[in-house]
């Protein structure tokens, strides 16, 4: 695929959207294609986590509505660290509602995502409406937007036609909002990708459902390595949850899981670098 064989400082110049833009410039600079997925039961502790992993990560991924103990107080912190230890925010809320209701959802409630997240993800279900909804918030505040081509669990209905949709979904709503894919593979197949003036659409492709030790869990999920994903399947941010916060042995074994991960995942985008 040409666009995994172009070093991500590269691709900066292909992107307008500024979270695409920054997360290549953090990858560039940190030397990380990871990010850590923090899916523990409190807001506590999860800031604990993303303490010891800062360092070693692009990206945090929460889904804060499994904290018991959400408050403001908590994105507020989460944002600080971000500027401090140089990571983007991630929030996979998943929408799959009405662009009415997304939008609603994006910017209201308890958690009002938008004002804090640089990045959320969405399914492609609903149709188009889902991602004009998004971005009527989204898009004048700078974030952006993954859809949902592929899933890692067992027996997802996202594949075949439903990706390939999906990928055309985006392609048409352009990439002023929609940055890349959740995905388990390069959706972006090389002969879709069109070109505007010399420059060829570029997509950022985000998988989790990665292990260096399990190959999955008891729930339907399925692990792939670092060099699965990036090397033989074209990913460019891999994720991870439980493979690093869920490590025994005390703060020191999560700041060192995470550089584990984080230099797989570098070596293994050095290496397709190379093919
Ligand atoms: P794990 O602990 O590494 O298995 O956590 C994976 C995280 O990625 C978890 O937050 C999931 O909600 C999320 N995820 C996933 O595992 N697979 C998918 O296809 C999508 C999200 Br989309």
């Amino acid at each position: 695929h040409p666009t995994t064989l172009i070093p991500y400082a590269e691709r900066i110049k292909a992107h307008t959207n500024p979270t695409a833009i920054k997360i290549l410039q953090i990858m560039d600079r940190k030397k990380t294609n990871l990010a850590v997925s923090v899916d523990v039961s409190t807001a506590a502790e999860a800031l604990e986590v993303v303490r010891r992993v800062g360092a070693s990560v692009c990206m945090v991924k929460t889904h804060v509505d499994i904290f018991e103990d959400f408050t403001p107080a908590f994105t507020e912190e989460l944002v600080r660290l971000s500027k401090k230890l140089d990571f983007v925010i991630f929030e996979d809320r998943k929408f799959a509602d009405i662009g009415n209701t997304v939008s609603l959802q994006y910017s209201s409630g308890v958690h009002k995502i938008a004002s804090w997240s640089d990045l959320t993800n969405a399914h492609s279900v609903p149709g188009p409406g889902i991602i004009a909804g998004l971005s009527k918030i989204g898009q004048p505040l700078g974030r952006g937007l993954l859809l949902l081509a592929e899933m890692s669990s067992k027996g997802s209905l996202a594949v075949g036609g439903y990706t390939e949709e999906t990928f055309k979904m985006a392609q048409e709503a352009g990439r002023e909002f929609v940055i890349g894919f959740i995905a388990q593979n390069r959706v972006d197949k090389a002969e879709l990708l069109k070109e505007k003036e010399g420059e060829r659409e570029d997509y950022l492709i985000m998988s989790p459902g990665v292990g260096l030790a399990a190959k999955g869990d008891s729930l339907g999920q399925q692990y792939r390595t670092p060099r699965e994903c990036v090397v033989d399947s074209g990913a460019d941010v891999i994720i991870v949850g439980r493979g690093i916060y869920g490590v025994s042995g005390g703060e020191a074994a999560v700041r060192d899981e995470a550089e584990r991960y984080r230099k797989a995942g570098w070596e293994a985008y050095e290496e397709r670098l190379k093919l």
